[in-house]
């Protein structure tokens, strides 16, 4: 039997990050994964960074490649018709937001989690929670040994398919949930960008998405069915439809040797409330958004900031004051973000049943409002910024 202050189940960002605050704030942690390291860190995900994310990761003294790799976009642009609208982050909102991958940010927070000899546990196969003590206990067979870990808190960060969240009895869990017909084929390239900024495009093919990581390598979205295969997506077809729905006059997209290849799903959930007596949820275990308003990762992140000051509070006072609030301060801002997402989604992808062309017609005259008007394009800015 193991002790500790918090257990963390999760090294993605969400449980990499509250380990890493815990730790600046004097608890102790933690934290296992079930995957390998490499794995947690080529696991190729999100790119956009949110200010106040790029904030609070600077005042966690993770700013440093961050500062030096991250790029600064004021702005992206949306295709439609054949033309282009561009929302000017930064001219409507005074905000602009970072892109820097997600795998990135994993390698940074696993670096400072093993420079500070951080109890960091990869490959730990069989995690499970009980919850049935006044101290919460995890069982794990860690580096080939049964272990239990009894803590003050276990700290679900174990993604949406992870199994805390199933330690809540059912009756006290409410979880809102909506699939889309839709998912998205995404490639890493060898390649410099095409554009120095995103481009989201809508198109009667359906929905694209140009982004990157870095100076050389692009990042691509296509739309596909939820059920597609990449055995179905060879590298021309893959091109052919980036150049068919990307395409605008006097902008040619660079092509590049692709290097990952991956079709994910979608959809919206959140689980209600985020704590349950001294288990607490954070990131992708209490809620998933749709990729297309790039929240996901944001929101992990914010999740893990307010937790552990409230964790913070209560290891320094002893009151669970900020812990009781947690669930209904983060639920707020987690539901701004599932509308926004849910609204870009609805936006700008080509939905299978169109009813005889209606839907499509809705979003084009909402394009062209957001178009036509600087109030609609700076209402999106500030969802986009999270500010
Ligand atoms: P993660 O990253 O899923 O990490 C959970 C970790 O828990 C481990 N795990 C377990 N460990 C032990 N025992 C178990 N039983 C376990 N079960 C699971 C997993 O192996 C994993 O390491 O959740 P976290 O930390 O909450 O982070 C959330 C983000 O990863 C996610 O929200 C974003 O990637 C979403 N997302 C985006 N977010 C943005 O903010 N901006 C974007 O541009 C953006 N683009 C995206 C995205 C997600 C995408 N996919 C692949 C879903 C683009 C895509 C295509
Ligand atoms: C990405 O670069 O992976 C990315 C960018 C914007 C999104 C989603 C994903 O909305």
């Amino acid at each position: 039997m193991i002790r500790t202050q918090v257990t963390v189940v999760g090294a993605g960002p969400a449980g990499l990050l509250l380990s890493h605050l815990l730790h600046r704030h004097g608890i102790e942690s933690i934290v296992l994964e079930q995957r390998s390291r490499s794995y947690v860190e080529q696991r190729v995900r999100a790119g956009v960074l949110e200010p106040g994310t790029v904030d609070l990761l600077d005042r966690s003294g993770l700013g440093g490649r961050l500062a030096r790799e991250g790029l600064i976009h004021h702005g992206f642009e949306i295709r439609f018709e054949g033309r282009s609208h561009r929302i000017g982050l930064t001219e409507l909102t005074g905000w602009g937001i970072t892109i820097y991958g997600q795998q990135e940010v994993v390698k940074d927070l696993i670096a400072a989690r093993v420079a500070a000899n951080g109890a960091l546990h990869f490959e730990v196969p069989d995690v499970a929670v009980d919850l049935a003590r006044d101290r919460p206990r995890v069982r794990a067979t860690i580096d080939g040994e049964p272990t239990e870990i009894e803590s003050e808190f276990v700290a679900g960060c174990d993604g949406f398919h992870g199994i805390c969240r199933e330690a809540v009895p059912p009756a006290e869990l409410r979880c809102f949930e909506r699939d889309y017909p839709l998912a998205w084929l995404g490639i890493l390239v060898s390649a410099p960008p095409s554009s120095e900024e995103l481009i989201y495009a809508h198109h009667d093919r359906g929905f694209a998405l140009h982004s990157m990581r870095s100076p050389t390598v692009t990042r691509l979205y296509l739309q596909c069915p939820p059920d597609d295969v990449l055995d179905r997506w060879p590298d021309d077809r893959i091109w052919e439809e980036l150049h068919a729905r990307l395409a605008l006059p006097g902008w040619r997209l660079t092509e590049g040797p692709i290097l990952e290849k991956s079709i994910t799903g979608m959809r919206s959930f959140v689980a209600e409330p985020m704590r349950h007596g001294r288990l607490v949820l954070a990131g992708d275990a209490a809620h998933i958004v749709p990729p297309t308003g790039a929240k996901g990762l944001n929101l992990a992140l914010g999740d893990v900031e307010l937790l552990a000051h409230a964790l913070a509070e209560w290891h320094r006072t002893g009151s669970m004051e900020r812990l009781d609030t947690y669930s209904a301060h983060r639920l707020a801002r987690v539901w701004r973000a599932e509308d926004f997402s849910y609204q870009m989604t609805t936006l700008l992808h080509r939905w299978p049943e169109d009813h005889g062309g209606f839907d499509t017609r809705l979003q084009l005259a909402r394009l062209r409002t957001l178009a036509a008007s600087r109030a609609a394009s700076t209402a999106l800015a500030e969802q986009y910024v999270g500010r």
